[in-house]
């Protein structure tokens, strides 16, 4: 019998970045529980955390490339998968050209070092400029307003949770997603330490979450009019003679313009259609100018809306013009030790944004992307330029994109697909090969992303916990074997050296940084909290703000027409609005596969305030048909006045039920996909992000 050993390392599943202890013995874990010593997270985990045991050991994960056949799925070896997918895509590529394949990144290619360090390459060397992220269902609006505003799409703006005096949270339920873009574990009690320092906490969301019930105050909002509550409180704050750029007064370009349209948006004006009083604008509007520290926080539900890039856009001014950006207790911005933004001091890389459009509905490419909710058609509509191949990793896109139903069929269309992933699931059953890579606690790791979007600038590198076995390949290995097949070229650098060279360029000299480093502090380095950086950190060219984006400018009137629809709003065939929700023992589509995430009460309901039920003689528990323009699910519903009246909420992720997939647990569990009633025509048309908080539907019990 073997030692019992203590193994540390940073749990990949959010972006919490949290520090787990492990103890283990003979390949058999003991315990998974909270690092008290970590440099960030001080102990804290989540329940997913224990999952993590659970995916390790999940029979259902594929560990060797499987293959289509008319007979069914059959392993393969490495060798057969690669060649077969080198001759398949090259085929292709010579009878339609390098567009012609398309490729989708899911959310877990941020969470997984070899998939982000050795991603881009391996799509650089298809050469296709059809690529997909999961990114516009999610947050592109914040890299939109920071590449108008500050000048790079990665310099966004982080809440200070740990020093503020004031949090407002609009679109945002870090209670339960542990946070996002800020990385702050244990967010729960970080918020409550802002309550016992004396500060407030308010919550603008449609439904009252688990962040609001520990927030000081909650307000309801009507979905998708967050950019007119923040028009409101900024006009307030310049009639009231509140404003105070403070360091940034001349670093800032376009303040008079801002102050020249919210003008138009007086509280006794917009009030009513927020579901706000003029009284209730006004005094948020003082609050949050008068505090001594603030900070507007931003999240989900305020990107995947109709004028999310506004919402974004607006979030940064209302923090500008209070002193509230850059500055301690405000929104801050990182510098962390592989500083992906310091470095495109030297690549160029600093965003882009419609260098040219898309085929189909020409929407516009930002930063090398188009907006997956345009996917199926690029796919589906015939024409020069026509996708035939894809390849997807770490991505679900049926479960997690606008109408996973159409598609399904596009995908069913296709020449050739390819999925790099871990499992058999909705999307990758209609790949001809599955390449499977290695996952959670058998990948060495080190938070590239969510370090550049953390409440303090740490450092942390994990090793791997179990060595892979004989037939899996890490997912570096297999990203580098293709890209080797398709440019020809052999990258030389394995993974720590990949991140060693990147290391030589950190701006801390103290100690001298290198992965050995990192590896003798296995609870992480501390570099403190986030200090003030403008205007040196800015990458606009004349290193000032741009408050004023004439993107921005020009898409209010698009704000302002819809006002008038809001205004004049008439009785609608889909009278409700339906929105998501988050639970803290699910992740996405992907983790529904673990017994002890998914057990206990049914969780895949449609939440809706028991006067609209009593309305519509509903009883709890009963089963109902959800209707949007695109499609039907039926599920049982759950009674709550913790959802606005006119609301609705289903999770996403779920649909577990469709054909074809190997996910025992999950199958048991399966749930209705909200995005089988999305529509992908709803898009937030300034930058593309899909808009589905809001979705229109009707509701009728069966
Ligand atoms: N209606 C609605 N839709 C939404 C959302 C919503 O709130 N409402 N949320 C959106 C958001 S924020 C996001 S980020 C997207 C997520 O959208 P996706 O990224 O498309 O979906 P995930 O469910 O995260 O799927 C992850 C995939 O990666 C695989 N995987 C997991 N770990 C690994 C690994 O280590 N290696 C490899 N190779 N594969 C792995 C899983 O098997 C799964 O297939 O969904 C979006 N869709
Ligand atoms: N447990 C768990 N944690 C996760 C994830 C998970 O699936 N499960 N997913 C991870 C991912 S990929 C991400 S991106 C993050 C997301 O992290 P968050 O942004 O915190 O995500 P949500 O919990 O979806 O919160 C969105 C909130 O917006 C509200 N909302 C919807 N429409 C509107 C609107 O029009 N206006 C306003 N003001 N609010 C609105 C919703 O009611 C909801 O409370 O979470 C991450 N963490
Ligand atoms: S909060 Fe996120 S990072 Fe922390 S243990 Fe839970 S899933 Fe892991
Ligand atoms: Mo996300």
């Amino acid at each position: 019998m073997e030692e019992i050993k203590t193994h540390y390392r940073t749990c990949n599943l959010c972006e919490a970045m949290c520090g787990l202890e492990i103890k283990h013995q003979n390949n058999t874990i003991i315990s998974i529980k909270g690092d008290k010593k970590d440099a960030l997270s001080k102990g804290h985990i989540c329940p997913k955390a224990t999952a993590l045991e659970d995916l390790y050991l999940d029979k259902d994960r594929l560990k060797t490339p499987i293959k289509r056949t008319e007979k069914g799925w059959i392993a393969i070896s490495w060798e057969a998968a690669y060649d077969e997918i080198e001759t398949e895509l090259k085929r292709i590529q010579k009878q339609y050209g390098k567009n012609a394949i398309g490729s989708y990144r899911g959310n877990p290619t941020v969470h997984n070092t070899g998939l982000t360090l050795f991603g881009a390459s391996f799509l650089q060397s298809i050469g296709s400029n059809q690529k997909y992220t999961a990114t516009s269902v999610d947050q592109l609006p914040h890299h939109f307003a920071s590449l108008m505003l500050f000048g790079h799409y990665l310099l966004l703006p982080i809440p200070d949770i740990d020093r503020t005096d004031f949090m407002l949270i609009m679109g945002g339920n870090p209670a339960v997603s542990n946070g996002s873009i800020m990385t702050a574990p244990d967010f729960s009690n970080r918020l409550k330490a802002i309550k016992k320092r004396g500060g407030k906490v308010v919550v603008i969301d449609p439904r009252f979450t688990e962040t609001s019930k520990i927030a000081t105050t909650h307000h309801f909002i009507k979905p998708g009019t967050d950019a007119l509550l923040l028009l409101s409180l900024i006009h307030v704050i310049f009639k009231e003679k509140l404003s105070d750029l403070g360091h940034l007064e001349a670093h800032t370009n376009g303040l008079e313009t801002v102050q020249e349209i919210a003008k138009n948006y007086e509280p006794q004006k917009t009030a009513k259609l927020i579901g706000f009083t003029s009284e209730e604008i006004e005094q948020l509007a003082r609050d949050f100018a008068t505090s001594k520290t603030a900070v507007c926080y931003g999240r989900m539900g305020l990107s995947t809306q109709e004028f999310g890039g506004l919402c974004q856009w607006l979030v940064n001014i209302l923090n500008c013009i209070t002193g509230n950006l850059d500055t301690e207790g405000g929104a801050l911005f990182t510098k962390p030790i592989i500083d992906i933004v310091g470095i495109s001091k030297i690549t160029g890389k600093t965003g882009s944004f419609n260098t040219r459009k898309s085929r189909v509905h020409k929407l516009p490419e930002f930063t090398g992307e188009f907006p997956v909710s345009t996917l199926a058609d690029e796919i589906l509509i015939t024409g020069e330029g026509q996708l035939k191949a894809m390849i997807t990793i770490a991505g679900n896109p049926v479960l997690s994109t606008p109408n996973g139903k159409q598609l399904e069929k596009a995908f069913e269309s296709l020449e050739y697909m390819v999925a790099i992933d871990i499992y058999l699931n909705e999307t990758t059953k209609y790949a001809n090969i599955i390449l499977p890579t290695t996952s959670g606690l058998e990948t060495p790791l080190y938070d590239l992303v969510f370090h550049q979007f953390a409440i303090r600038n740490t450092a942390k590198y994990s090793e791997a916990l179990f060595e892979k076995t004989e037939e899996q390949r890490h997912d570096w290995e297999v990203l580098k074997e293709l890209t080797k097949r398709f440019s020809g070229k052999k990258n030389p650098m394995n993974l720590e050296q990949t991140l060693d060279y990147m290391l030589q360029f950190s701006s801390y000299k103290e100690p001298k940084l290198a992965v050995s480093t990192l590896k003798e502090h296995p609870h992480g380095l501390d570099f403190g909290a986030l200090k003030s950086q403008f205007p040196e950190r800015l990458f606009t060219s004349d290193k000032k703000i741009a408050l004023a984006h004439p993107l921005f400018i020009e898409d209010l009137e698009r704000l302002n027409n819809k006002l008038n629809v809001w205004q004049t709003e008439q009785t609608s065939e889909y009278p409700f609005s339906l929105i998501g929700r988050r639970h803290l023992r699910s992740n996405n589509s992907w983790m529904h596969n673990s017994k002890r995430l998914v057990k206990g009460k049914e969780r895949c309901t449609l939440l809706i305030n028991s006067k609209d039920a009593n309305a519509l003689h509903l009883k709890e528990g009963q089963i109902v048909k959800v209707t949007s323009d695109v499609g039907q699910v039926k599920l049982p519903i759950e009674l709550a006045d913790t959802i606005m009246q006119g609301v609705v909420s289903i999770p996403h992720g779920w649909g577990h039920h469709r054909n074809g997939i190997n996910l025992e647990i999950a199958q048991q569990h399966a749930g209705v996909s909200i995005n089988d009633l999305t529509n992908p025509k709803n898009i937030d048309m300034l930058t593309g992000n899909a808009d589905f908080s809001g979705t229109k539907v009707k509701i009728e019990g069966v």
